[in-house]
């Protein structure tokens, strides 16, 4: 648990600049609803950390309200990085890279947890993830190439999956996973590999 003071209101996005780590220590950071958003479904909301390329984000609790979450452009690494009660959406890939996810958990989206709006190689990495619309979502009617790699973790109430696609390019791996009540689990996915789940 964190405690109460060390809880951080954002006013404004915090930007993890090209190859910087940002640790926070454990602390909780949430939006000020005011100037990022409510952490409801309203798509104008910004996020709390933007990560540009080679940056890595660690040790961070990101309570409630989320707004848009944590937004990466290019190469990252999210390393037990906690969503306490999941905005708009969890993480959004905003431009081609490799994003790294390790350690760590997210619930209670309304709709999606990860966001995929790039061409992207996505690793999932020993996290738990629970409750929400789907895990993870390409952006709809996009038809660009990601490749999802999910590992070691565990995956609880996803209503409808945890990757859906409208790319007959996409593709996803998932190994040595735990998972249970994940709807269709695939929806619209033509490239599945898994083992040992
Ligand atoms: O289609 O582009 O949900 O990044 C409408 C929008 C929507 C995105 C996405 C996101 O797909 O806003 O949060
Ligand atoms: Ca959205
Ligand atoms: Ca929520
Ligand atoms: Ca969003």
């Amino acid at each position: 648990e964190v405690a109460p003071s060390d809880t951080i209101t954002v006013d404004q996005t915090i930007v993890v600049e090209a190859g910087d780590t940002f640790d926070g220590g454990g602390k909780r950071y949430v939006a000020n609803p005011d100037t990022l958003g409510d952490g409801s479904q309203s798509e104008s909301q910004d996020p709390v950390f933007r990560l540009e390329d080679g940056a890595t984000l660690k040790n961070v609790v990101i309570g409630d309200p989320a707004a848009d979450g944590v937004h990466t452009y290019g190469d990252a690494l999210v390393q037990n990085v906690v969503w306490e009660d999941i905005g708009e959406d969890a993480l959004t890939i905003k431009d081609d890279g490799h994003v790294t996810i390790r350690g760590g958990s997210a619930q209670n989206g309304d709709d999606k947890m990860f966001q995929v709006n790039a061409p992207s190689t996505f690793e999932i990495l020993n996290f738990t993830a629970d409750n929400a619309g789907k895990m993870i979502r390409q952006n709809g009617g996009t038809t660009f190439k990601t490749s999802i790699i999910i590992d070691g973790s565990v995956i609880t109430n996803m209503d409808e999956a945890i990757f859906r696609t409208d790319s007959s390019s996409s593709e996803v791996t998932m190994t040595n996973t735990r998972y249970s009540d994940v709807g269709e689990k695939w929806y619209n996915v033509d490239n599945v590999s898994e083992s040992d789940n």
